[in-house]
């Protein structure tokens, strides 16, 4: 039986001395997560927004350690000599006995340090710390499962960084792949305090990944055998390990509390919901400017995109997107697409004006982009330049005649090679096929699930199509030749970002969505849209939507999202930026200064809570908009229900609606001083 399954959490061999002695300025936290410098996914997202304010609490004594990836420090750190003399000592006789440790500071806000480990240069030693592992914890990793070797190397390499010459250290150790260096300090004795948080169990993404009614069988999985069967028990034990041996453990949200507590056979100790670095703009206008701004370059992108089949008003074009790791299920993307085709119905029966442009960006294995998908662009570049050199010869002809005193004659202001330029162009613009769903050549195109449902619901771009889909199956960046902008300003030149999860344990999609003041919408399954439903009296006024993935079918939810969907395209434009201006309003709920964040020295110094479960923002609701009449019928701005003609005699005045919500919002969100109450009571 893996040794976690016997050890008493309570038994915290080797801390009783160190907390006598505690002394705050001794005390150095330790960070680990694969993550560190590396984007994988959300966990990355955690660690670089809170940096800056755990390098203010802490200063000199907060290092993140994390794995050595080549390019990623290349990008990303500045490698310096070890500030900390003891840590330098570690180092040092770490690198005299074979291994490779790095240090530096990761280039982010705070300029954190980090410990950065090349866990490949310690590979000779990986046979013998398997061994080690199975004599002490009776886990065997398979050879052939990569990660799992990885996280041997990081987790045993961790712990001898930590157990060399350990001061007072506080470690918090994030997800299964760092675990291991956990379970080896208290398997060894050392004096560290541990906290272990799980930003997702391995078992709940597995097993919502297939076609299991998770949520309403979480209590009678055979979870050995279910990660058995998934051929993860090895992995899925040095999880269960990290969790059970940790001081404290932790977890994002209490939907992932209660599957930690099924999966993983321990209750988490405290729930601590993720934050962000949050800038907010001096003047409410500016977030908007950013919007028409970033909104703008998305219109040229679906310019070129669309060449030839430009037969739809761009300014009445909403742009919605879907963005993350891809798990099709997992994320939603199935129910998304579904309701897309639903949408496309509506739309097209209701002879509506509008066209949706719905973007799917998640990456998946391809050989780059695609030959049409470039054309595109290459074609809008053209006519662009194009127009551009007929208006300068049409200016110089325009000067040359008014130099002379006399008004041109403007049927001559554009000669035969001008219009045969037009002509060459515009016949460039003939296209044969539709325009490209996917941007990319997909490796693995024929068995691709967005693609596959695709075909099935027959959204292919075409002139009738109501709703367009995009696939960019790589994350943006702003050096692509394509679509050249990064991921915030993409979010901030979109309408709304749509994230019908089904399993979310917190979701940072839609957060970055609302402190960007787009809306959102996310489900009750997600550790975001259960934060937002429980702190807001009406999260739609504030352009969250949630969807009930809970309590209602997978067709039921589709129709809920279609619904969602529909109404928005029914707004107008004016109703789209008073709902914005709202949703940005609630960016303080989601700023780490305000969520409380774990505060690692509090929790350690408790040695181990006993299981209170609380989330650091417990207890705060944020009222509905003041300026939303109370009654439904009424509610005409918190509902994306009524129309342009209703707009017409629109008795809200956008400025007189955003000073009665902050005369009613901002007085209780009186923010704190850095050492005063939070504004959770
Ligand atoms: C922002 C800009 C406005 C622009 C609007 C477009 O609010 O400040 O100038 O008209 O965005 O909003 P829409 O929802 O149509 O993209
Ligand atoms: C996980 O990343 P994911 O996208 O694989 O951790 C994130 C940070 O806690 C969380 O937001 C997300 O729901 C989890 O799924």
């Amino acid at each position: 039986m893996p040794l976690a399954r016997s050890m008493s959490i309570t038994s915290l061999s080797g801390m009783e001395e160190w907390d006598e002695e505690f002394d705050l300025e001794d005390a150095v936290l330790f960070e680990i997560a694969w993550e560190v410098a590396n984007k994988v996914g959300g966990i990355y997202t955690v660690i670089q927004t809170k940096a800056r304010l755990t390098v203010e609490e802490w200063g000199e004594n907060y290092f993140l350690v994390g794995p050595y990836v080549e390019s990623n420090v290349r990008t990303q750190v500045e490698l310096i000599e070890p500030t900390n003399p003891a840590l330098k000592r570690t180092i040092d006789k770490m690198n005299s006995s074979g291994c490779k440790v790095y240090f530096g500071r990761w280039l982010i806000e705070g300029s954190p340090y980090v410990v950065l480990i090349d866990v490949a240069f310690t590979a000779w030693s990986l046979d013998k710390w398997k061994t080690e592992l199975w004599n002490n914890f009776s886990i065997g990793v398979p050879w052939f499962d990569r990660e799992a070797n990885d996280a041997v190397l990081f987790g045993f390499l961790t712990a001898w960084l930590l157990g060399e010459e350990p001061p007072h250290i506080l470690a918090h150790f994030h997800e299964w792949l760092a675990g291991l260096g956990l379970a080896l300090c208290r398997q060894r004795l050392l004096p560290v305090a541990t906290i272990f948080t799980t930003h997702a169990t391995l078992l709940g993404r597995y097993l919502c990944a297939g076609s299991v009614d998770f949520y309403n069988n979480l209590a009678n999985f055979n979870v050995d055998k279910e990660a058995g069967d998934r051929q993860i028990y090895h992995r899925y034990c040095l999880e269960r390990t990290a969790a059970r041996c940790a001081h404290v453990f932790t977890t994002v949200s209490q939907i992932t509390a209660v599957e930690a507590e099924h999966l993983l056979k321990r209750k988490p100790d405290i729930i601590t919901p993720n934050g962000l670095n949050v800038k907010k703009f001096s003047a409410m206008h500016e977030f908007q400017n950013l919007h028409a701004q970033s909104k703008n370059r998305i219109q040229e992108f679906v310019r070129g995109h669309f060449y030839g089949h430009l037969d739809f008003n761009l300014d009445k074009c909403l742009f919605l997107f879907i963005a993350g790791r891809y798990e099709f299920s997992n994320k939603g993307a199935d129910i998304f697409l579904e309701a897309l085709a639903r949408l496309n119905y509506l739309l097209r029966v209701n002879h509506s004006d509008v066209t949706v442009v719905a973007f799917f960006i998640m990456p998946a294995r391809t050989n780059n982009f695609n030959v049409e998908t470039l054309k595109g662009q290459a074609v809008r570049k053209q006519l662009w330049d194009t127009a551009h050199t007929v208006k300068e010869r049409f200016g110089k002809k325009l000067y040359e005649s008014l130099l002379i005193g006399q008004l041109p004659d403007v049927s001559k202001m554009l000669d035969k090679e001008d219009f045969t330029m037009m002509k060459r162009a515009i016949f460039a613009t003939q296209r044969q096929c539709q325009p490209p769903i996917c941007t990319h050549n997909m490796l693995e195109d024929s068995t691709d699930p967005i693609l596959t449902c695709i075909r099935r619901i027959g959204l292919f771009n075409s002139s009738a199509d109501r709703v367009k889909v995009i696939f960019h199956p790589e994350f943006l960046s702003s050096t692509s030749p394509l679509l050249p902008m990064d991921y915030e300003e993409f979010v901030r030149g979109c309408h709304l970002g749509v994230f019908p999860s089904y399993y979310e344990p917190w979701g940072y999609t839609p957060a970055e969505c609302t402190v960007m003041g787009i809306p959102s919408i996310s489900t009750n399954l997600s550790g975001f849209g259960c934060f937002m439903e429980e702190h807001i009296a009406d999260p739609s006024a504030y352009g969250i939507y949630i969807l009930d993935r809970r309590y209602r079918g997978v067709d039921e939810s589709c129709n809920q999202l279609t619904s969602y969907l529909f109404q928005f395209c029914q707004q107008s434009r004016r109703a789209r930026i008073i709902q914005r201006n709202r949703t940005e309003r609630l960016s303080d709920l989601l700023d780490w200064r305000y969520l409380g964040r774990v505060r690692p020295l509090t929790l350690a110094r408790r040695g181990n809570v006993h299981s209170s479960r609380k989330t650091s923002a417990q207890g705060f609701r944020y009222p509905r908009p003041a300026s939303v009449p109370p009654s439904p019928a009424l509610s005409r701005h918190s509902s994306p229900h009524h129309s342009e003609a209703e707009d017409e005699d629109d008795r809200y005045d956008e400025d007189e609606e955003a000073e009665k919500d902050r005369l009613n919002i901002r007085q209780p969100l009186a923010l704190p001083t850095k050492k005063g109450p939070l504004p959770y009571p």
